[in-house]
């Protein structure tokens, strides 16, 4: 990789405190059902595993979510306009964005992650493959409020929010989360945002399941990041990862399986585990493309485009703020 100062390219550090992860680690243990957020998969080994979970043959999100930017980014750059403000939260890996900044020429890109040196590598080689960009980097936890006084004030401001990660939320607590994604957009700006849709049971379960073990690996390599960074002495053999489509919920579990009962050490802290017994590590609701347009109006979104492939597995809406 070139010096990254050659090309229009910062990084605004605001990173999370390191005791946020120990903080919830130990109050979801603390809690029943135990549960992790999700946002804490995502260490610098977990944001490497996710990228190899996109290439897995039943993990379809991806891809098919690309083909369809692919498909429709001179009809999507048709609705944004160009020389927008393009802001990505939980950038990851940068790569979707790539597939529209030819036909947005975006005057600055906001890439935003809470995993820094993952966001400094895929963000630096956006900086260098599109050299005519401004790329303004933000390492920080979305779920918080974050100061973005990088957006320009009078640019027009389209967030981009792929890969249906809003379904790590509950369904009202997602409408509170696109109430800030349409903050951010501001009046007239809009939101183009990615949705796993309802469909077979089967699917959904091999797509969280698949026959290399990286999903699987990815969920437990929360419990080395716990021995890791919170000198825990968790046993990760005796533990085995578990998920499932909850048809009445609507969305796929992820949980982490204690396969004995045993006592975990946490600094200090004692968790006493029945054989059996998980920790909830994710939920990933998928919707109806109805019915996501009916939780976006809620947070004063209108729909002004929607796009699937023709097998109707993935969704992506065009959506203005009020
Ligand atoms: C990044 C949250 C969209 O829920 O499908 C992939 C994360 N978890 N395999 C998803 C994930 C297990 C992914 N999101």
């Amino acid at each position: 990789m070139t010096d990254t100062a050659e090309v229009a390219y910062r990084l605004q550090d605001e990173r999370p405190e390191p005791d946020d992860f120990y903080r919830e680690v130990i109050a979801g243990l603390d809690r029943r059902p135990r549960q992790i957020p999700p946002k804490f998969f995502y260490d610098e080994a977990g944001s490497r595993l996710f990228e190899r979970i996109c290439k897995q043959p039943e993990y379809y999100p991806t891809r098919v979510e690309t083909g369809i930017l692919d498909q429709y980014a001179n009809e999507i750059a048709g609705l944004t306009g160009k020389d927008s403000c393009l802001i990505e939260p939980g950038s990851g890996s940068c790569m979707k964005v790539r597939l529209l900044l030819d036909a947005l020429r975006p005057s600055r890109y906001i890439p935003m992650d809470i995993s820094c040196s993952h966001l400094h590598e895929a963000a630096g080689r956006v900086a260098e493959d599109f050299p005519w960009l401004d790329v303004h980097a933000v390492c920080a936890d979305i779920t918080r409020s974050v100061d973005l006084d990088c957006i320009p004030a009078q640019a027009r401001r389209i967030v981009f929010y792929p890969g249906s990660s809003i379904g790590n939320y509950e369904p009202r607590k997602a409408v509170e989360f696109l109430c800030r994604l349409a903050d951010i957009s501001g009046p007239g700006g809009g939101l183009l945002i990615g949705v796993d849709l309802e469909k077979e049971t089967r699917i959904l379960d091999e797509a969280y399941n698949d026959a290399n073990g990286i999903t699987a690996e990815f969920n437990l390599n929360l419990l080395h990041r716990i021995n890791r960074e919170l000198d825990g002495d968790i046993d990760i053999d005796t533990f085995r990862h578990h998920a499932f489509y909850n048809e009445t919920e609507g969305r796929v579990e992820m949980h982490l399986v204690s396969e004995c009962s045993q006592t975990l050490r946490i600094d200090g802290h004692r968790y006493e585990f029945a054989a059996g017994e998980s920790i909830h590590t994710e939920n990933s609701y998928k919707y109806t493309a109805a019915g996501f347009t009916a939780l976006a109006e809620c947070a004063g979104f209108t729909a002004e485009a929607l796009w699937t492939d023709d097998d109707e597995l993935f969704s992506l809406h065009f959506l203005r703020a009020a």
